[in-house]
């Protein structure tokens, strides 16, 4: 029985109407007044549809931008007005927090469950930079050059500060691109997804009503080949941060070479989540199915690759197989759903396309492949996967499939579990499970990933430093690091004497 969660009434309001873009603070349509349609992923259904912008859009957007950094009064505001308009900002999304989650669920398809959690986090972080606004301090260096010289630092915003962000979780994503900066008197330029414009859209509205001053948050919608490369070659964008796929990473450091704009980057990842045989049991389970299978394991850095101690593979992986088959899959408004469509059917092909390689390569599927029950037949969806007999070299163990598949394999030893982790391009998560301290300590000093989760998984907050090494980033977004990801240091030197 289908237990249908109705669609929030200011969510329909606002899919009701052709959407615009927010740019110097007004509504406008795309200059060349093209549309993208918008498109429910669990239904296949039309939501609405987005202005298509361009180049000529970004490039009107910057000019707001900088006019807001360079004249407004935002940069110069005192840090407590700031602050004080950040927080009336998560106040607000607070506030709409059930219209902005059903208008994800809409546009991402993923449950509702999931996407509350993602706009109150949103708050959170917003709450969480407004506390920096004022907190923002440079440092007094002891001089030892003759004279009476007193050497100082202080911190100041970027300027321009272009977004770029995903599918995969449409608002959080963005969020990200945007607390951090206007904390510090930055001004912003964020591109959603061509698929999950919505929710963004949305929030830009709040942004007006929390009263920030024209230019400062801008919203250009379209597809990543023109506004997305637009942003990056911008001669007049001080610095970009991007998240996405690690191809379109190599091509944003390109793009920004154009004016060595700053660059934070957010890529790909293989994450590794190890189980060893003196692990909880029951725990170790549940943390290895969710670690892939949440957000439909569409997370950059979901528990991927799973290892687990010889002992007890066979016996884990038939576990992980039933536990699995909880996991409902289907349409994120139903209450009963943990498992989502994937955001297209170009991703669905290119999940499904990787079980063929795997299959083809010698692994064997045990459970899940394509949902091909009749009630899933419009949407996107793929069922929670688990792949048996994988070897490191194979294609499902080194590339990103950004779905709901698990690519197993048995260990015997710590050493030799740790170097199989790291031969990976990527580095951006890694899981342990383990009741050994020792353990615990040795392994997630060993991995070379920017996070490490023991006996739990998918934790994110405001205030830590999230990001990856090797080739799933730079920089890191959340916490001080962020922070320093948007302020340029000034060194000032002055002669007393
Ligand atoms: O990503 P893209 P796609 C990985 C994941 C997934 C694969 C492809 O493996 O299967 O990438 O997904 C914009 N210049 N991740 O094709 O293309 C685009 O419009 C500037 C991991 O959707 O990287 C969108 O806004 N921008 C990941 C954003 O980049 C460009 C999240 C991401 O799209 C651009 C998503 C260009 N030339 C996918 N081309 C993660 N790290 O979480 C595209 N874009």
């Amino acid at each position: 029985m289908s237990t249908l969660i109705a669609l929030n009434s200011k969510a329909v309001e606002f899919t009701s109407k052709p959407l615009k873009m927010l740019i110097g603070g007004r509504w406008v349509d795309a200059m060349s007044g093209k549309r993208t349609e918008i498109r429910n992923p669990a239904t296949g259904e039309l939501i609405t549809t987005a202005a298509e912008g361009d180049k000529e859009d970004v490039d009107l957007a910057v000019a707001a931008a900088r006019r807001a950094f360079e004249e407004g009064p935002w940069p110069k505001m005192k840090p407590n007005e700031r602050a004080r308009l950040i927080l009336k900002l998560a106040d607000l999304i607070e506030a709409n927090a059930e219209e902005l989650a059903h208008l994800d669920t809409l546009d991402y398809g993923q449950p509702v469950s999931l996407t509350t959690g993602f706009a109150a986090a949103a708050a959170d972080n917003f709450r969480y930079y407004a506390g920096w606004a004022t907190k923002i301090t440079g440092e007094t260096i002891p001089s030892s050059t003759p004279g009476n010289i007193f050497n100082y630092t202080i911190r100041e915003p970027i300027g321009v500060c272009a977004g770029i962000v995903p599918w995969n979780a449409p608002l959080m994503n963005a969020i990200m691109k945007i607390s951090a900066p206007l904390a510090v008197g930055n001004t912003v330029i964020v591109k959603p997804s061509e698929e999950t414009p919505i929710s963004l859209l949305r929030f830009a509205e709040l942004v007006q009503e929390a009263g920030f001053p024209d230019g400062v948050v801008n919203i250009v919608t379209g597809y990543g080949a023109t506004v997305g490369a637009a942003l990056a070659s911008h001669t007049d964008v001080d610095k970009i941060a991007f998240t996405g796929s690690t191809v379109v990473g190599k091509e944003i450091i390109q793009n920004s070479a154009v004016n060595i704009k700053k660059v934070t980057l957010e890529l790909g990842g293989k994450s590794a989540h190890i189980i060893f045989d003196d692990a909880d049991y029951e725990t170790a389970l549940a943390n290895a199915a969710n670690s892939i299978f949440f957000n439909s394991g569409q997370v950059c850095f979901a528990g991927s690759r799973l290892y687990v101690e010889k002992g007890i593979y066979d016996r884990f992986l038939a576990d992980l197989a039933e536990y699995s088959k909880n996991y409902r899959v289907g349409n994120g408004f139903d209450k009963d759903t943990v498992i989502g469509p994937l955001i297209s059917s170009k991703q669905k092909q290119r999940v499904l396309h990787y079980l063929d390689i795997g299959q083809q390569e010698g692994a064997e599927m045990i459970i899940g492949g394509d949902a091909k029950e009749a009630n899933l037949a419009n949407g996107h969806f793929v069922k929670p996967t688990v792949m048996a007999n994988v070897h490191n070299d194979m294609t499902i163990a080194k590339e990103e499939i950004f779905g709901p598949v698990v690519s197993a394999m048995p260990f015997d030893d710590i050493d030799e579990v740790i170097k199989q982790a790291n031969n990976t391009v990527y580095g951006l998560g890694g899981g342990i499970c383990t009741t050994d301290l020792r353990k615990a300590h040795k392994v997630a000093h060993a991995l070379r990933t920017g996070n490490v989760w023991v006996n739990t998984y998918n934790i994110t907050e405001p205030g830590s430093p999230f990001g990856g090494y090797k080739q799933s980033g730079l920089g890191r977004e959340n916490g001080a690091a962020s922070i320093d990801m948007y302020t340029e240091i000034k060194n000032i030197w002055i002669n007393l004497g």
